[in-house]
């Protein structure tokens, strides 16, 4: 069989619960690999460009919003998961996308909640299919993030960029 990647994120109202601990010890009921994982500050262009299929959505700005931190920490938790059917596994222990329908006992019918203003607040975002995720995972990571090859690389010179580095 195949491996696939998969992305998962700890959203910032996860975050904000300390529920870090608990996801990853219920995600590694799958036995996958975990091969790239970074704590993200969220910008407006990488919000928008993860959601990019929502745009037309009544709540797309609170979506928004949510993503980036504006209603708990600044902060998401991106990780790459790795093994055979991982969007599938890693999709059933999260549970439904509305935490009042999600199974009680998945991640999301355990930890999550709408808010009044209609939000799904559900801890945790993971890929929908293996495109969804070449899709999500190119934009929260490069080749260089991810200990195992997971997409096809080309070598690119990149010439008379600015990095910071250490002082
Ligand atoms: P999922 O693939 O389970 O993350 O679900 P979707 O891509 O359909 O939705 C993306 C995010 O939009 C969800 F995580 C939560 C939010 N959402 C709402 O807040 N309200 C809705 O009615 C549907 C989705």
């Amino acid at each position: 069989m195949m491996k696939e990647a998969t992305l998962v994120l700890i959203k910032p109202d996860g975050l904000k619960k300390s529920l870090t601990g608990n996801v990853l010890t219920r995600l590694s009921e799958t036995k996958l690999d975990i091969v790239a994982v970074k704590i993200v500050r969220v910008s407006r262009k990488l919000a928008e460009e993860h959601y990019s299929h929502m745009k037309d959505k009544p709540f797309f700005g609170e979506l928004i919003k949510y993503i980036m931190g504006e209603f708990h920490k600044k902060k998401v938790m991106a990780m790459v998961y790795w093994g055979e059917k991982a969007t599938a596994k890693v999709r059933e222990i999260c549970g439904s996308t509305n935490p009042e329908e999600a199974d009680a006992v998945s991640i999301r019918g355990a930890y999550g909640r709408i808010t009044t203003k209609g939000v799904y607040e559900n801890v945790i975002h993971a890929s929908t299919d293996k495109v969804e995720a070449e899709r999500e995972i190119k934009l929260w990571f490069g080749p260089d993030d991810i200990i195992v090859d997971v997409y096809p690389t080309k070598i690119a010179q990149v010439a008379k960029t600015e990095k910071r580095v250490w002082a």
